[in-house]
């Protein structure tokens, strides 16, 4: 029996995300949208694509929760992205309003789906999404730090000219301008940035403009297109996070979890590396941070909890 993944959102995401899920034959698709007609015309589009690429799983589109019950992975785009010059933040009024629409629509048709949400402003978003679907904390996570993380990985590949396999690093905390590349946590072909930097193979300035640039890699590609957002590389990290719970995997990924004491936080999502098995989030991998990655790391915490307290101001309920 196939497994099935709902995508709540046929947009640019989602329509990305059923393209690769079914190329890569990981589970039937259900694209939803309110739009239906977006549903169901990308999922006959991407049917009629198996001809060719040889895939035998079944893609349907609508806009009833009915068609995506009993989903065993869900994925959330549904929401609006950002236009040139606005901040992650500015999205929160509008996507709060769909997210409870959504976490309630899923409470009933899936409780026991694995959710990986990824609209923005996203820290926040899959925060309230659990509250209004009351599913288990560890079967609700965020995506955004594979996304950063590989960013990252691309922009110090471009800059050492090394194949991007090479690398091993990750971005942590929000996914915001306060998030938290790790160049003190980066090796390149087994050996630590920091060699690199003494070698002056790449020097200190040319690191913190690639970490500026990771941080701002989102609204770098909103300036490019003019309208909508990234969503291929975004789409690509979605779908790591589901192969990694429906293959039982057990993946190390940077991801928005739920955090309850973990690095010194309680009660509220950021991005942390996590083991994705089965189960969903089966740990929270806690790294011993030095102080200047505490202190960032802090700060991205603070601002995901200032937006937080914005969000109960705009509902109460999710106090
Ligand atoms: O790293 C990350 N997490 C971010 C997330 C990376 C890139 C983009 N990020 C956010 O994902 C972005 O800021 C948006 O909030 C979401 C989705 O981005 P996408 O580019 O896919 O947006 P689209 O193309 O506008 O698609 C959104 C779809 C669209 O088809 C709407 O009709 C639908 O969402 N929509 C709904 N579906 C279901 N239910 C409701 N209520 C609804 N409202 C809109």
């Amino acid at each position: 029996m196939r497994k099935k993944i709902s995508l709540i959102g046929a947009g640019q995401i989602g329509g990305t995300l059923a393209h690769l899920i079914a190329i890569k034959e990981l589970a039937d698709v259900v694209l939803f949208d309110i739009s239906a007609g977006i549903a169901k015309g990308k999922a006959l589009d991407i049917a009629q694509s198996s001809g060719v690429e040889g895939f035998d799983v079944d893609l349907t589109g609508t806009d009833s929760y009915e068609d995506t019950k009993n989903s065993d992975v869900i994925i959330i785009t549904a929401g609006v992205p950002r236009k040139p010059g606005m901040s992650r933040d500015d999205l929160l009024g509008t996507n709060l309003k769909i997210i409870k629409e959504v976490g309630l629509g899923i409470k009933k048709t899936s409780p026991n789906a694995f959710v990986i949400c990824i609209t923005n402003p996203l820290d926040v978003i899959v925060m309230a999404l659990q509250k209004y679907s009351n599913l288990p904390t560890n079967k609700v996570v965020g995506m955004a730090g594979i996304l950063d993380t590989s960013r990252f990985k691309y922009f110090l590949a471009k800059e050492l000219n090394i194949s991007i396999k090479e690398i091993d690093t990750l971005v942590l905390g929000g996914h915001g301008d306060f998030m938290v590349p790790m160049p003190n946590r980066t090796t390149i072909g087994k050996k630590p940035l920091k060699e690199f930097i003494s070698q002056k193979k790449i020097s200190t300035e040319n690191l913190e403009n690639i970490v500026d640039r990771t941080r701002k890699g989102g609204a770098e590609i909103i300036k490019l297109l003019e309208k909508g957002s990234a969503f291929y590389a975004p789409a690509s990290s979605g779908v790591e996070m589901a192969e990694s719970y429906l293959k039982n995997q057990k993946k190390v990924l940077p991801c928005a979890a739920f955090l309850n004491g973990e690095y010194g936080v309680k009660n509220l999502y950021a991005g942390v590396p996590v083991v994705i098995g089965e189960k969903g989030v089966e740990k929270i991998v806690e790294l011993k941070l030095d102080n200047e990655e505490k202190k960032y790391f802090n700060k991205s915490i603070e601002a995901v909890n200032e937006l937080f307290n914005a969000a109960k101001n705009i509902d109460p309920s999710l106090k």
